[in-house]
C-alpha cells in the first residue's frame, strides 16, 4: 500500500491529501498533457507523481472495477488500453474534490466553460481526463494501483507559505 491520502506521520497537513489524476489517451494525443498539468499547478496543488504509461487490460478492469456491469465499460476499456496516459499524483487541501471542480461534468457536453472538459472536450466517451472520486478510499486506491510508494516524492514547494494560512 502507497502512502495515498492524509497522512498521519505529520509530513502533511491534516486536510492535506494526495489524489489520482490521468491524462487520457485523447489528451496525450492532442497534446493537452502540459495544459492539465498547468491548471492543477497554478491551483496551488503539488505533483508528487508522475509518468507517462500504458494501461494493459487487466489494470483497466482493476480501474474502473465500479463500472463493470455497465453498457459502456467494454468502450471505456478499449479507449483507456488505446494509447499512452499521463498518471499523475497530486497533493493540497482537498485535492481530490478540488480536481473534481476542475474537470468538470464528466459529460463534456454538461461541463462548463472553464473546467477541463468545458474547454476541451465535447463528447462523453472522450473527456480528457481522469479524477479519482471523492468516495472514501478512492484516492488511496487509485494511486497505489498506479505508483509504488518510491515513485512518491516528499517536498514543499517554495510558495506553500503563500498557499495556505
Ligand atoms: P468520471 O470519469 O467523471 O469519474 P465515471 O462515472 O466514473 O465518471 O465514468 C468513468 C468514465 O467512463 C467517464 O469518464 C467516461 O469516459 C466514461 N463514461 C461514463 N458514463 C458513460 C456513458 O454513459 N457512456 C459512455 N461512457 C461513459
Ligand atoms: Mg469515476
Amino acid at each position: 500500500m502507497s502512502d495515498a491520502g492524509n497522512s498521519d506521520d505529520g509530513s502533511r497537513g491534516a486536510d492535506r491529501e494526495r489524489t489520482f489524476v490521468m491524462a487520457k489517451p485523447d489528451a496525450v494525443q492532442r497534446g493537452l498533457i502540459g495544459e492539465i498539468v498547468s491548471r492543477l499547478e497554478s491551483r496551488g496543488l503539488k505533483l508528487v507523481g508522475g509518468k507517462v504509461t500504458r494501461i494493459d487490460r487487466d489494470l483497466a478492469e482493476e480501474h474502473y472495477a465500479e463500472h463493470t456491469d455497465k453498457p459502456f465499460f467494454e468502450d471505456l476499456v478499449g479507449f483507456i488500453t488505446s494509447g499512452p496516459v499521463f498518471a499523475m499524483v497530486w497533493e493540497g487541501a482537498d485535492a481530490t474534490r478540488q480536481v473534481r471542480e476542475m474537470m468538470g461534468a464528466t459529460d463534456p457536453a454538461e461541463a462548463v466553460p472553464g473546467t477541463i472538459r468545458g474547454d476541451f472536450a465535447l463528447d462523453l466517451g472522450r473527456n480528457v481526463v481522469h479524477g479519482s472520486d471523492t468516495e472514501p478510499g478512492s484516492n488511496e486506491r487509485e494511486v497505489s494501483l498506479f505508483f509504488d510508494d518510491e515513485e512518491l516524492v516528499d517536498y514543499e514547494r517554495i510558495d506553500e507559505t503563500w498557499l495556505y494560512e
